[in-house]
């Protein structure tokens, strides 16, 4: 184990710890607290700036305007552009530069999710002794077992995982999707209030009891536009989505209604923290949505796209009728809850998020206030205390949908505006500040830099929706004969019996095990180069590497003649390997095997796509799994985990 970093990389492990020491947040606080406080955390998805009572909407929002009333209005409070980063930010404390969710969102087809590394808030409250619940949409991968969120510290699951279901049908792109507890559930009714209904039960259930985390985020209002007619009768003067939209928010509002009663039915109100955000800015602002004067809507890093309409209110601790202006990140709560709960704030990866509760209950600024509202490969925003960068750039062809499309074309624009003079982001102050916006373009540059490979991908051509979203069978492997036979490299279970420890290698070397799904039969395409180069990364280290695909032999010979890489190769041509590591094989993966004439390609490639890595120690243990290894930063961050955890 000692010997499984040069000294060299020692080093650099070292200075990776001494980076990750300086930014984890110290001095935990102790609680203060009595009792630990529920908290209820509603998301509303898509909603605009201006379509809240206390923004002055047209369309009358009681039940959120008396909770915010209540409580603290968070006037600058920040997410991202779309929904998955926000969640993911919400999620970790961590910008979604940290997970390569920085661009786009989880897509139904997407082979990736929130990597498997991070802490949730879920699984950091649990340590504080708190029950935790998802009501609602997760929209953080569902592709394998392991990325659900019963998997990701959720006690309770109730809703959907892709975002834009169908609010009667529960269907996405035609793939069923309601579940609880990740299991397929055949609720029938309009999506909000079956989720009001289960929030209502999840708060009856635990109330007084036990301290609770209830996250509603609900898919309203998000399109598709649908709502039960009763709700459109105020709404005749309003037309076209704007008209349906509205119906959608009284139906949410309602919804937020129902919880706060049962809270308070419960007697559990003074001992109940509400919090509350759109997870972006309204899309179409104007025609459907109202950003209220905030620039643009959804989608992009102007006001109207990233500062939401969001409250914090618990009584006898937030002062009632408060405004905070101090700009406040999605991130924030993460440390901010954990450290109010009590609950364990160590952890292995850097936080981007600060504790902000002094600013919620007191107003105290924020010192040295940065914000990083999002760096993608060609766009991103930065704010620093008044000043806002806003980079907008042609996108990649790495961000585009089609990645064979040719790149976007247009000039990269650099925008400096000070928000407190003009919130609106109407003069462009870049070039008469030319020094702020070259330092703030340069501090910017270093988030860009820093960021994990953007994880989006095209649909690929061979997917096949399965009938219901994340319904995975994850067999144990049932006959170690059969295996043994198939992959004799493989010789042994380890005490486990769920893993296969090598024979051929125990006791020399720690062995990092990495599936790599790529075609390397194409010649060096951009993806197959990434592997090569993480493969490369790994391969330095005094580590011994073994690279599994799922594809056919050929495949590997491909691989080793582009790549000229001195490690061991196994083709994986049966599944079995797979199997016997836990990657899921899917239900649909089989019903395309029996379709299909070539047969083993087709459903290997399919299981592989599962992208897991394995460290396996000298003793021949598993002692680290689940990275995702598709480029060289990836590579980084297992060494870093096998450094760690081998001290
Ligand atoms: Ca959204």
């Amino acid at each position: 184990m000692m010997n499984m970093l040069s000294r060299t990389n020692s080093a650099l492990v070292l200075l990776l710890l001494f980076t990750v020491w300086d930014w984890l947040p110290i001095n935990p606080l102790p609680i203060a607290f009595a009792q630990k406080p529920n908290i209820v955390y509603m998301v509303a998805d898509d909603l605009g700036w201006g379509d809240v009572g206390w923004h002055g909407s047209e369309i009358p929002t009681p039940n959120l305007d008396k909770l915010a009333n209540a409580g603290a209005k968070l006037e600058a409070f920040y997410v991202q552009p779309v929904c998955s980063p926000t969640r993911a930010a919400l999620m970790t404390g961590r910008y979604p530069i940290r997970h390569g969710l920085q661009v786009g969102v989880v897509r139904p087809w997407a082979q990736y999710g929130l990597p498997l590394q991070e802490q949730t808030l879920p699984e950091g409250l649990k340590t504080a002794g708190y029950a935790t619940a998802i009501v609602g949409k997760w929209h953080l991968g569902h592709f394998a077992a392991d990325y659900l969120p019963t998997r990701r510290g959720f006690d309770h699951q109730y809703g959907h995982y892709n975002g834009a279901i169908d609010y009667n049908t529960h269907i996405r792109d035609g793939g069923f999707d309601w579940h609880r507890d990740d299991r397929p559930c055949n609720d029938e009714g309009y999506s909000t209030h079956l989720l009001a209904k289960e929030a209502v039960s999840i708060v009856e259930r635990y109330a007084g009891k036990k301290p609770f985390f209830l996250y509603v985020p609900f898919n309203a209002v998000h399109s598709p536009h649908q709502v039960p007619q009763e709700y459109l009768a105020p709404f005749q003067h309003l037309e076209g989505q704007r008209k349906l939209y509205a119906g959608m928010l009284t139906a949410m509002d309602e919804a937020v209604g129902k919880i706060v009663a049962a809270i308070d039915a419960s007697g559990q109100r003074d001992n109940t923290l509400f919090l509350f955000n759109s997870d972006n800015g309204g899309p179409n602002p104007g025609k459907v949505t109202s950003n209220g004067k905030l620039r643009a809507g959804k989608g992009t890093h102007y006001e109207g796209g990233v500062r939401v309409a969001a409250f914090a209110t618990w009584k006898g601790h937030i002062p009632e009728g408060s405004t905070v202006s101090e700009p406040i990140h999605v991130a924030d709560w993460y440390p901010t809850l954990l450290r109010l709960t009590g609950a364990n704030v160590d952890q292995r990866l850097p936080l981007d998020g600060r504790d902000v509760w002094d600013s919620i209950t007191d107003g105290k600024p924020i010192p040295d206030r940065e914000l990083l509202i999002n760096a993608t490969p060609s766009a991103g925003a930065l704010r620093q205390g008044n000043w806002k960068l806003v980079v907008t750039g042609p996108a990649t062809r790495e961000e585009q949908e089609d990645e064979e499309a040719p790149a976007a074309k247009g000039k990269m624009q650099i925008q400096l505006f000070d928000l407190a003079a003009d919130p609106y982001e109407e003069k462009n102050l870049a070039a008469q500040n030319s020094d702020v916006a070259n330092k703030m373009l340069a501090r910017w540059r270093e988030y860009q830099k820093e960021a994990v490979p953007i994880k989006i991908r095209p649909k690929p051509k061979a997917f096949v929706t399965p009938k219901i979203w994340g319904d995975h069978l994850t067999p144990t492997y049932s006959d170690p004969a059969a295996l043994q036979t198939a992959a004799p490299f493989f010789a042994a279970l380890d005490d486990s019996g769920k893993y296969w420890k090598s024979n051929e290698h125990v006791g020399k070397k720690t062995i990092v095990v990495y599936f790599y799904p790529a075609d390397m039969t194409g010649g060096c395409t951009k993806q197959a180069c990434s592997y090569r180069d993480a493969a490369a990364e790994l391969s330095k280290f005094n580590v011994e590497v073994i690279g599994i695909s799922g594809d056919s032999v050929e495949n590997h010979q491909a691989f080793k003649k582009l790549h000229g890489l001195n490690f061991t190769l196994l083709a994986d041509t049966d599944g079995k390997i797979a199997e016997s590591f836990g990657v899921p094989v899917t239900r649909e993966s089989k019903k395309v095997v029996a379709k299909v004439e070539d047969k083993e390609l087709t459903l290997l490639r399919d299981v592989t796509a599962k992208r897991w890595t394995f460290v396996i120690d000298p003793a021949g243990t598993i002692i680290y799994r689940n990275t995702e290894v598709t480029a060289v930063e990836d590579a980084k961050n297992v060494l870093e985990v096998v450094a760690t955890k081998s001290k």
